[in-house]
């Protein structure tokens, strides 16, 4: 491309910016826009595929025939999220193949919430309760995301993680008004996973090294520090009508503001996490690698057969 060329394809990129319409694959990005995206869109499929492990580890031991199913169902879904957001990064020029050999080499991350141990049942309201609902406060602002394919994943990704939030929440409610040893188990849920929950919207706006390219392209419609508040504001009343209490001391509704005062998460902890010494790292990524391992022989039959198929066709 000339230079003038180059700087007409970037004013036009501008201009979609600056109206707040979308970008499409086929349009020119600068080279910064395109890797951001590829960046955030593969951290978010890898941790949809990542995600699913901290669950599926209690499909076998669903107190019923009904949870079961429905952990089924979420877990699945959760894979068709990665495929959304895999199917989505590929639009910007990059193969899913070395994506996932991104991830298995440690050289992309995923979020850090999936690294902590899902030990007690109340553990899979937690996740769906907690987890999906700052996932849901995450990504309902990415629906407006400027990059087109990216922005219209999220729209089915939140109504699914709507429903993965009420079906958290329903456990969670049936344990806190259960025996005293479910209510119990359901506070030390919540518990352990207020402050890596919190930890999910990243680090506080001052060390955040994305937040302000990402927010002027119209990635990011919101800041981490902002999803964090409208994420305690959203979740604290809900465990009150869940019986349970929020760990936090610090916790203080002002009444002017409309908002909740409260601790910031140890984001120290985050850092350690991200940098893989997080309590289940080392087994996720294992689990990981020896189940694309072990699928290989499907993606070689999948592949075969669709080079039959072509062939047919011509
Ligand atoms: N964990 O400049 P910052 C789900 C990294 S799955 C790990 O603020 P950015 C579900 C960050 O990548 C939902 N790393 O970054 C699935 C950056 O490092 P690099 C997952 C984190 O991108 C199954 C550095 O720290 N959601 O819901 O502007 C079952 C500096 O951060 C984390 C998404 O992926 C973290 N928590 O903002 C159940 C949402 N936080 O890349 C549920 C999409 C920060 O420079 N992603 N880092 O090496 C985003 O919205 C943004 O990427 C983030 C971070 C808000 C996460």
């Amino acid at each position: 491309m000339s230079h003038l060329s180059y700087a007409r394809a970037m004013d036009s990129f501008q201009a979609t910016i600056d109206a707040d319409s979308r970008i499409e694959p086929r349009d020119a990005m600068p080279d910064g826009y395109r890797k951001t995206l590829i960046r955030q869109i593969a951290q978010h499929a890898h941790s949809e595929i990542i995600g699913m492990q901290p669950e599926g580890n209690w499909i076998s031991r669903a107190p019923s025939l009904r949870r079961k199913a429905i952990l089924m169902a979420k877990v699945q879904d959760e894979a068709g999220h990665g495929l959304y957001l895999y199917a989505a990064a590929e639009t910007l020029g990059v193969d899913r193949a070395d994506l996932l050999d991104m991830l298995h080499t440690g050289r992309q991350k995923y979020s850090s919430i999936f690294n902590y141990p899902t030990l007690t049942w109340a553990d899979i309201g937690a996740i769906g309760w907690l987890v999906d609902g700052a996932a849901i406060v995450n990504q309902v602002p990415l629906c407006r995301c400027s990059y087109g394919p990216y922005a219209r994943a999220m729209v089915r990704v939140c109504k699914e993680e709507s429903f993965h939030q009420r079906q958290g929440f329903e456990i969670l409610h049936t344990l806190s008004t259960g025996t005293p040893g479910q209510q119990a188990m359901a506070q030390d849920a919540l518990d352990r996973w207020w402050w890596p929950s919190l930890m999910m919207f990243g680090p506080p706006d001052a060390s955040s090294t994305h937040s302000e390219q990402s927010m002027a392209w119209g990635i990011k419609r919101h800041s981490n520090d902002e999803l964090r508040q409208r994420f305690v504001d959203m979740t604290v009343p809900q465990a009150d009508v869940l019986g349970l209490r929020v760990p936090d001391d610090g916790l203080v509704y002002d009444e002017v503001t409309g908002h909740y005062s409260f601790t910031q998460p140890d984001f120290t902890e985050l850092y350690e996490v991200v940098k893989g010494n997080g309590p289940c790292n080392e087994k996720r990524l294992a689990t990981r690698v020896k189940a694309h391992e072990d699928g290989a022989w499907v993606r070689e039959a999948a592949a075969a057969y669709a080079a039959k198929q072509m062939e047919r066709a011509a």
